[in-house]
């Protein structure tokens, strides 16, 4: 798939609109368009990654900015102390279902565990 191709990219490049929450020269971060819990955000990478199992030991760091960018922005959104989670499908059995990376962050209800 072409970036031109790819939802993510498309939203990273404005072409398509979305409510935008943080960006950097890293990561930006979206409201996700089917919200599951009061706080549902994308965070992805700049960089047009298909799936978690295209990750090469060089993106490390990349992955790590993932994590540290959605703890903020749910500490940020006042889910610090009463807690969220991070998820990211990859793959048919978990659902993927856009390939860019993505990493749901939810939060503002009790999430049941393990999910479904
Ligand atoms: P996943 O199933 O893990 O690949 O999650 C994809 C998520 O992307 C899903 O929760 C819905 C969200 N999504 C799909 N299309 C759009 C869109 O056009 N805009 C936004 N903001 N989110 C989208």
């Amino acid at each position: 798939m072409s970036e031109s191709d790819c939802l993510f990219c498309n939203i990273r490049d404005e072409k398509i609109p979305a409510a935008i929450v943080y960006r950097d020269n890293d990561v930006l971060a979206f409201k996700d368009v089917t919200p599951r819990a009061p706080l549902h955000l994308l965070v992805i990478p700049l960089r047009h990654i298909a799936s978690l199992t295209d990750a090469r030991p060089e993106d490390a760091e990349l992955f790590g900015k993932l994590m540290l960018a959605g703890a903020r922005l749910a500490a940020d959104a006042g889910h610090g102390e009463d807690g969220f989670r991070v998820v990211m499908n990859a793959g048919p059995n978990a659902g993927q279902s856009v390939f860019h990376v993505h990493l749901h962050v939810l939060a503002g209800r009790e999430l049941a565990w393990p999910p479904g």
